[in-house]
């Protein structure tokens, strides 16, 4: 045990003076004077709203750091299985908010505030020193750590994990600078640096004491070429940076297990170079030595493509070659035989990111612990598995040799063993299949130069790989994987279908929509969020009248709350119509702006309405009869652009050109009104999302691999249009597809399609002709401005098959507007039934299907629980 080593006397003492949680307001309100008095050095005089955040979020991390302290030596003590989740992206969001109502406390009766989480009486609390909670939370800045879903994904998948005490901890990078803030400026996006840091961060615990040295370039020493030993090659670094460990405590919800999420920072060493200080350049060789910071300074903030740039691969590199040296001590302290390796560990790769790491153990176990080669990478494969979140060819990662191989001489190598044992395999059960070999290789022998294709690299060195929704996990076996399926078989390839914490998405989003359905289904304490199929109770509620009227009465509330901040957004001046908020609806699309999403498509849409209602007007219609024909809508759109990406740049110049003018036409007054939300993030979603009626996820069949919001979104009540694509599959199975707006070309049509246009054998319907041709109306800044994005549908094969899907589009909005307009009942009725049949996509279920299904770990929950 590991009591022994420390005598008993110490022991004692220490034990007498165990640190014990706050459990209620009184306990709290301490820490927090203490906090502010002795830990910021501030008093009640100068205590402003920062500082109440700060000493908030101090007094709930102690907390926390207690049950994480717990968590930790228990999972030490009794050694099982980890789970080791490696995301070059974090996308967390706030985490106070979300450590109060995840935070157990043994003493979870309702507070006066009518929340039964610590949440409720810390506001007790915090109003009683002259504070106002949600005041506080709006001071702590988004941790935004990703891009995107594939980031986002890694945050649920945290929250579920802690809370279903499954021994895990998340790897990833500490960037200085989050994804960029979004301006909006003359209807452009600009890009203002995100230092998310300013204030300092209660949330982290800097280990200075866990410093692991990360090489890079240099040459591979031969050892004299004596091939008598195992390992003849040998790395001899070039340069060398160090990784500072910093932990995000991870709580659960409803439990006392925090897990851990590790992002590492890179310094640079004390060493410097003394052949430049003895030339007296000793400048120089300290400033070389800063360059290393550059490392971890900055998120790449490209969604779905990649680029080969040095400086990524060297971020891969350092966050790989960290997280396995600890990974590996921490497994060298049970003092197990290596073949134990993958008993004891499990490394889970989102996305190639992550694949250097492959490479890595096997350099660990064959040049450092003199394994056998087969021997390590049977361990390997043994131990690593990989989710593919894309088919789309720009987003799969190949890097120049070149390049790889100054960097990392030595890894090139063993790519290229490994390589060379692969194909020997595939040899051997296909021969003379030059073909595949070709498409299977780990190099890419293609001109100008050779790479090397990373997914290639993290299927062959995984056991599994997954896709993330079922056409995706179908896709991928069809198309960009073909050939391994042919190689491994298909049981190497399966799916496990995203989804989304509830504690974050419905509960913390949601409040009141949350307390509702516990009202509604007997479960006050909302014990539902841990157990998604309960929702099933409101079934039987979809009809009925009160309950319906109580339901949109929380989709006003939370049309208002999203009417607040976007007047806010909009300098003070409102842009919804309060007076009819109720019947106004809302319709939103926030993602990554991305062609394949298609926000074009949505715009166009957009743009079609306009020029119908502006046709019945001017064909002496009033404008109750166009308001007969169609409900009060907000178009609401959100979403950053990569910074060099120009077609979905000019997609939200168009998006705000059109807003200006249809908001400022009178005569439609306020039937349609057009916003964009600028710097879209996590907290903007917790209030974006619970308020629409309609939202879009509208990709070309095949490109979205799985989509996450669009679950988001059902599950706070909103219905979907969409396309036969990704999750939108399995949500219209669970929900019913009377309960959804689908539309479209199907994805087995999409190749014909594009072939189609390609040869120019389609001619554009006449509706969108309209629309593409109406598109200079809305210029502001100067002729043509948006030839780019109409020529490439006309003349460049829409690639994105936007006029293909354009009149169906149509028709499904119109069946959207008559059912909000004239059976509204109805729709309420959807909504209901949508949500009870949301509990498949709990993250909840996806953790425990990998768990189960490619992990084969187990949780380790606290003994009260
Ligand atoms: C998303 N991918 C998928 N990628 O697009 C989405 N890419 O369909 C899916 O639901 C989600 O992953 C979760 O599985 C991304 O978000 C990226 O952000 C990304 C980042 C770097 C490089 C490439």
């Amino acid at each position: 045990s590991i009591d022994a080593t420390i005598p008993l006397r110490s022991r004692n003492l220490w034990k007498k003076n165990n640190i014990q949680k706050f459990e209620e307001e009184e306990g709290f309100e301490k820490k927090f004077v203490t906090h502010v008095e002795t830990s910021l050095a501030r008093s009640m005089y100068n205590c402003d709203e920062l500082a109440a955040y700060e000493a908030t979020s101090m007094a709930v991390r102690d907390n926390l750091l207690i049950d994480w302290s717990a968590t930790q030596q228990r999972i030490t003590t009794r050694d099982p299985k980890r789970v080791y989740y490696l995301s070059l992206e974090f996308l967390m969001g706030k985490a106070l908010d979300n450590a109060l109502i995840n935070m157990s406390s043994d003493k979870q009766e309702f507070s006066s505030t009518g929340d039964n989480t610590s949440r409720g009486y810390v506001k007790h609390a915090l109003d009683d020193l002259g504070f106002n909670l949600e005041d506080v939370l709006q001071k702590e800045p988004d941790a935004a750590l990703g891009n995107g879903g594939l980031g986002r994904l890694a945050a649920c998948f945290l929250d579920s994990m802690a809370t279903k005490s499954i021994p895990a901890w998340g790897y990833g990078l500490r960037y200085e600078y989050g994804i960029f803030a979004q301006k909006i400026i003359n209807g452009y996006q600009v890009e203002t640096p995100d230092y998310w840091l300013n204030f300092g961060n209660p949330w982290e615990i800097e280990r200075n004491e866990i410093q692991v040295p990360i090489t890079f370039y240099g040459y591979v020493d031969r050892n004299n070429g004596d091939t008598t030993t195992l390992s003849p090659s040998q790395w001899v670094g070039g340069e060398r940076v160090l990784a500072v460990a910093y932990d995000f405590p991870v709580p659960g919800f409803k439990t006392t297990s925090v897990n851990n999420l590790r992002l590492w920072r890179a310094k640079p060493t004390t060493e410097f170079d003394f052949a430049k200080f003895n030339n007296g350049d000793y400048k120089n060789s300290v400033d070389e030595q800063q360059k290393a910071e550059s490392i971890t300074a900055v998120l790449y903030p490209n969604d779905n493509f990649t680029k080969g740039k040095e400086l990524r691969l060297k971020q891969q590199y350092f966050w790989c070659a960290a997280s396995l040296s600890d990974i590996v001590r921490r497994f060298k302290k049970s003092r197990r035989p290596w073949r134990e390796f993958s008993d004891q560990v499990a490394i889970q790769l989102n996305d190639t990111h992550p694949t250097l790491a492959i490479v890595e153990l096997q350099r660990i176990l064959v040049d450092l612990e003199k394994l056998d080669w087969h021997e390590a990478w049977s361990i390997i494969t043994q131990t690593f598995a990989y989710t593919n979140h894309t088919v789309m060819l720009e987003a799969l990662e190949k890097w120049p040799i070149d390049l790889f191989g100054s960097l990392l001489p030595r890894h090139l190598e063993i790519i290229y063993d490994i390589n060379w044992f692969f194909l020997k395999d595939v040899q051997k059960k296909f021969p003379k299949d030059v073909d595949l070999l070709r498409n299977v290789s780990i190099i890419e022998e293609a001109s100008p130069e050779r790479q090397v294709r990373m997914a290639n690299l993290a299927i062959v060195g995984s056991h599994t790989v997954n896709g993330v929704a079922e056409l995706h996990s179908q896709l991928i076996k069809t198309t960009i994987f073909r050939d391994f399926v042919r190689v491994f078989g298909e049981k190497k390839f399966t799916n496990v279908t995203n989804g989304i914490t509830p504690r974050r998405w419905l509960r913390q989003a949601n409040p009141e929509l949350a307390k509702l359905i516990g009202e509604a289904i007997h479960d006050p304490e909302q014990n539902f969020l841990l157990n998604m199929s309960k929702l099933n109770g409101l079934t039987k509620m979809a009809d009925d009248p009160d309950f319906q009227t109580k339901w949109d009465s929380v989709k006003e509330s939370n049309k208002h709350r999203l009417a607040d901040l976007i007047k806010d957004l909009n300098g003070g001046v409102e842009v919804i119509n309060r007076e009819h908020i109720r019947h106004t609806l809302f319709d939103i699309q926030v993602k990554r702006m991305h062609e394949y999403k298609r926000q074009q498509l949505n715009i166009f849409g957009v743009i079609h309405r306009y020029l119908n209602m502006k046709d019945m007007l001017k064909n002496g219609k009033s404008i109750e009869e166009v308001a007969k024909r169609y409900p009060r809508k907000v178009s609401i759109f959100g979403g950053k652009s990569a910074p060099g990406y120009y077609m979905a740049k000019l997609v939200i110049k168009l998006i705000n050109s059109v807003a200006d003018v249809v908001n400022n036409d009178e005569e439609l007054q306020d039937l349609l009104k057009v916003f964009f939300i600028p710097d879209y993030n996590v907290s903007k979603a917790e209030i974006i999302i619970p308020a629409s009626d309609l939202s879009e996820h509208i990709s070309t069949a095949g490109t979205e691999a799985s989509g996450t919001s669009n679950m988001k979104f059902v599950m706070n009540g909103g219905l979907i249009i969409g396309t036969v694509d990704g999750a939108n599959v399995e949500i219209t199975r669970e929900i019913g597809e009377d309960n959804i707006f689908l539309f479209g070309n199907l994805s087995e049509n999409v190749e014909n399609l594009r072939f189609k246009h390609q040869y120019n054998e389609t001619e554009l319907p006449p509706s969108i002709t309209r629309v593409l041709n109406a598109v200079e109306k809305f210029t502001s800044e100067y002729k043509n401005e948006f030839k780019p994005l109409t020529d490439s549908i006309k003349y460049h094969g829409d690639y994105y098959l936007v006029s293909d899907d354009f009149d169906s589009y149509i028709a499904a909005h119109d069946l959207v507007d008559d059912l909000y307009h004239h059976n509204k009942h109805e729709w309420i009725k959807k909504s209901i039934i949508s949500v009870a049949n949301m509990g498949f996509f709990s993250s909840d279920r996806c953790i425990d299907e990998y768990a189960d299904t490619i992990w084969n770990v187990e949780p380790l929950k606290p003994e009260s629980s």
